[in-house]
């Protein structure tokens, strides 16, 4: 059976999560606590981040190589237009999307979700061993430290970030525009990838982790702020999450 080591609150682990079951391909998550994944991780693959996907003897690290490596493995509803221009163009969005939705919700988010372990210490310790709560609380200060350096996380970027989404966001519906999907004529990994980095932000139903209640102030004004740009986001949910 297929390992896919995850955090449960990272979008970048949503992104595999929506193309192994968008696919039906059967895999098992294997949830960890952030800190306590590096010695697993980097047990696996070279570099301590996930997500990463373990099938049989292979081991692929980087949510781009994994859709690949699914597409090619998997080949039923692929994510990867078939025609190279389409592929090219959606590998293209890929790889902006993954900076600038990808980077930047997530330091966004953090900033705000960072400021209380109230809030973070749930998020992060999600569907994951027993202990996590319980440890992470005892090591937010530390942690929380070690997360804002090694993601450039401060007042100041955190606006920049705000930035980078709201600048992001209109480039891509300037291309919903013109047409349904962001390449081509159906749904691909460019429209997976643009809807599984903004969900922390949007939140919608089929997000499987969810701020509820302690929604931090700034992040619930800059959901309100997009939502007339977001419909896609929903509607793509709905339809192929
Ligand atoms: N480019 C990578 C980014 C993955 C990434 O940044 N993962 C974060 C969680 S969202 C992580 O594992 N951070 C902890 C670490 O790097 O040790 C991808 O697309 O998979």
């Amino acid at each position: 059976m297929i390992k896919l080591y995850q955090f449960p609150i990272s979008h970048f682990c949503e992104k595999v999560r929506w193309a192994l079951e968008y696919k039906g391909v059967p895999y098992e998550q294997v949830n960890l606590m952030p800190g306590r994944h590096i010695s697993v991780i980097k047990g696996l693959a070279p570099k301590s981040c996930v997500p990463v996907l373990v099938d049989d003897d292979k081991v692929i690290q980087d949510s781009a190589a994994i859709l690949t490596y699914l597409d090619e493995k998997y080949p039923e509803r692929s994510l990867t237009p078939v025609n190279p221009a389409e592929k090219a163009a959606a590998l293209e969005w890929e790889r902006y999307l993954n900076g600038e939705f990808g980077i930047h919700v997530r330091r966004f988010c953090y900033h705000w979700i960072l400021q209380s372990p109230g809030t973070a210490v749930p998020l992060l310790a999600h569907k994951g061993p027993w202990y996590a709560g319980i440890v992470l609380r005892l090591a937010f200060g530390k942690l929380s430290k070690i997360m804002r350096k090694s993601m450039n996380i401060s007042q100041e970027t955190a606006e920049e970030s705000r930035q980078h989404i709201l600048a992001a966001l209109e480039r891509v519906n300037h291309q919903l525009e013109k047409q349904p999907f962001l390449v081509g004529s159906s749904f691909s990994r460019a429209d997976l990838t643009a809807a599984a980095l903004l969900a922390p932000l949007c939140m919608p139903a089929k997000y499987p982790i969810s701020l509820n209640r302690s929604v931090p102030t700034e992040i619930a004004e800059l959901n309100n702020r997009i939502q007339p740009q977001v419909q896609w986001l929903y509607r793509w949910y709905d339809s192929y999450r």
